[in-house]
């Protein structure tokens, strides 16, 4: 599989088509309807483990273009442990700050890798990701926690080392095209100078292998089988934004605040994984 065949030296892998142009922009406009309909939940409906409200997004993430190319990374046996989207809207400052996802995930050994499914087109002029080839060979390096204004990441954690010019490379994709990135690459973004939104849905996936530090959370067994048994098995989506749905989703927040969020005291959110609050809760009920 050529995209993926550099992937173990540069740590991401793109692109990679796993949705025609057509499906894509359906999906952007669904959700962006959403936001018209329902502006007081899509915060929340299309956050951490957005899979478990929407069937279609769970179809997404369970679909072979995806698998195959996951697979040839991660191996045979593969949990989907969490996915949201990344929404930068029009003409908005929200920028992503340079850091590893590994940094709060408690997930080891770090093997997990993130598939960013483009609804959109994403490229320099609305803030794509942007990646530091070879950088996930460098081991878990400092971050600290900034609460940048209009830092999509809410600790707007940052790596403590500078990114110069010259390493970074853009990771540019039409709409239904998928990138593939490790835990550890440092990664970014900038903010979205365009007059439409640029939306990424991003899934993160796990080999059966990986130990979840602190407790258990919920992690969806999409391919192989499971002989680890280290995570929950969440409750499928059958109906979109459904009661049962949202009850799902809900317990699996509230894991995620349990073992994974602990420690964040003053995050109202972390990236991917909002914690919930009083408001959301009982919208969420
Ligand atoms: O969508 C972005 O700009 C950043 C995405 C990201 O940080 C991630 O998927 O880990």
């Amino acid at each position: 599989m050529f995209a993926v065949e550099n992937y173990p030296s540069n740590g991401f892998a793109c692109p990679i088509s796993v949705l025609s142009t057509e499906e894509a922009e359906g999906f952007a406009e669904h959700f962006m309807e959403l936001k018209q309909i329902k502006p007081d939940i899509v915060d929340q409906a299309l956050g951490t483990n957005c899979h478990l409200l929407f069937p279609s997004l769970c179809e997404i993430a369970q679909r072979a273009a995806v698998l195959d190319a996951v697979e040839h990374i991660i191996g045979p046996n593969i949990l989907l442990w969490s996915a949201g989207f990344f929404i930068k809207y029009a003409q908005t400052k929200s920028f992503v700050s340079w850091h590893q996802d590994s940094t709060y995930w408690g997930l080891e050994p770090p093997d997990i890798v993130t598939a960013w499914v483009a609804f959109t087109s994403s490229n320099l002029k609305n803030g794509c990701m942007q990646v530091v080839p070879g950088s996930h060979l460098r081991g878990q390096l400092q971050h600290q926690d900034t609460f940048a204004d209009n830092n999509m990441l809410s600790r707007g954690q940052e790596i403590a080392v500078n990114v110069e010019n010259e390493e970074v490379e853009s990771i540019v994709l039409e709409p239904g095209q998928m990138s593939l990135h490790h835990v550890r690459i440092f990664h970014g973004s900038k903010a979205n100078h365009t007059d439409a939104p640029r939306i990424g849905f991003a899934i993160r996936f796990i080999p059966t292998h990986v130990r979840q530090n602190g407790g258990r959370t919920y992690a969806l067994l999409v391919r192989g089988k499971d002989e680890y048994n280290h995570f929950d098995r969440p409750r499928l989506p059958k109906e979109e934004l459904g009661k049962a749905e949202w009850e799902m989703h809900q317990k699996s927040l509230e894991r995620i605040n349990e073992v994974v969020l602990k420690d964040a005291a003053r995050a109202s959110k972390v990236k991917g994984h909002q914690i919930i609050s009083k408001e959301n809760k009982e919208l969420a009920n």
